[in-house]
């Protein structure tokens, strides 16, 4: 089970603007920050798709907090 707290500190670190949901640009962003060389816009996509349960191309803290807890 994660840790809601822990989970809040890492959607605020890619959530780079602070409007609530997290966007493919402000993830590949965020990994590049960490040190992962570079995520492909494509990547990007492929990893807020298959987070985002109603299909606006954004992730909220709730579809966060969901996908980490499957
Ligand atoms: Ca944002
Ligand atoms: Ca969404």
């Amino acid at each position: 089970m994660a840790d809601i707290e822990s989970a809040r500190a890492t959607f605020d670190k890619f959530d780079v603007n602070g409007d609530g949901f997290i966007t493919a640009d402000e993830y590949s962003a965020a990994m590049r920050a960490m040190g992962d060389a570079y995520v492909s816009p494509a990547v990007a996509d492929s990893v807020v798709a298959s987070k985002d349960a109603n299909g606006d191309k954004l992730l909220s803290f709730d579809e966060f907090w969901a996908s980490l807890n499957k």
